[in-house]
């Protein structure tokens, strides 16, 4: 087995303790820092998400599962995240309403500070009025970022857009969404300024936003 299949089986299998090591082992063979993220710590939840699709595991399993790619991501971060200092601005991040999944937006936020953001993190299950609030808070943030992993949480992301155009902020920011079931279709249906489809682009396309 390759080390990176290593690491995959160890975050699938949830064995937070051997996943820091394993890394180590891994920069140490050479092994690029992104393709450590993509082919090991992400594809292990890929391969969680079909186990549980399966019933093979449950939710206790994925959540084990979700903490040692947390542990594997910390591990990774000194060498994914550029050590920018921030002068893009502030931005906005938040998983929506009803929705408890981080892992993905954690990402993002720690490629938009890679990229030179200063990011406010709203955290998980983010009603929409406190996502105004944060832009009311902070007059100088130019960007908003979403996330939603559940098809049943889609609803709040639309809600989450329409709340910030109705109170009047389209003119102070602009809006980037993303998750697993987001489409740039999706995207543009509800009136987002922009769709990314991972954590890298996102950065990308965010710093496009606001040129
Ligand atoms: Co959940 N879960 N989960 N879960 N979970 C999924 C999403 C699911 C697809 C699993 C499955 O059935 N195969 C399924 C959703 C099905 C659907 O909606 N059609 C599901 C379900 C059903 C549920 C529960 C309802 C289970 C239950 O209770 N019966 C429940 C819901 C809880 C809630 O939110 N209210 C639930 C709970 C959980 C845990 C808490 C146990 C745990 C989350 C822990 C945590 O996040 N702290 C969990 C996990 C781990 C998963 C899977 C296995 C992995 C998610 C993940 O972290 N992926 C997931 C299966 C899967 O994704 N294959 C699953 C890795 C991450 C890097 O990818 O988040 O997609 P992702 O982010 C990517 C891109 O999407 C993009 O960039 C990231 C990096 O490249 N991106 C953006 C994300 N945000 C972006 C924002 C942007 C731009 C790009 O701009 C702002």
């Amino acid at each position: 087995m390759s080390k990176i299949q290593e690491i995959a089986t160890a975050v699938a299998g949830g064995k937070m303790k051997i996943v820091g090591g394993l890394i180590d082992e891994a920069l140490a063979e050479g092994i690029a820092a992104t393709d450590i993220l993509n082919e090991g710590l992400i594809a292990a939840m890929s391969i969680v998400g079909d186990q549980f699709k399966d019933g093979q595991i449950y939710v206790p399993e994925m959540l084990v599962a979700a903490r040692a790619m947390k542990k594997g991501v910390e591990k990774l971060k000194p060498h994914l995240a550029g050590g920018v200092t921030a002068t893009l601005g502030k931005f906005i991040i938040g998983t929506v309403e009803g929705d408890l999944h981080d892992i993905g937006k954690n990402l993002v936020g720690m490629m938009l500070e890679g990229s030179g953001f200063e990011v406010v993190d709203l955290g998980v299950d983010v009603p929409s009025a406190k996502i105004i609030d944060a832009i009311k808070a902070n007059p100088d943030c130019r960007i908003v970022g979403l996330t939603a992993l559940l098809t049943t949480t889609m609803p709040a992301l639309k809600d989450a857009v329409s709340a910030i155009a109705e109170a009047g902020l389209k003119n102070q920011v602009k809006i980037i969404v993303g998750g697993a079931p987001i489409t740039q279709e999706f995207a543009d249906k509800i009136g987002a300024d922009g769709y990314a489809e991972n954590a890298a682009s996102a950065a990308s396309i965010s710093k496009k936003l606001i040129a």
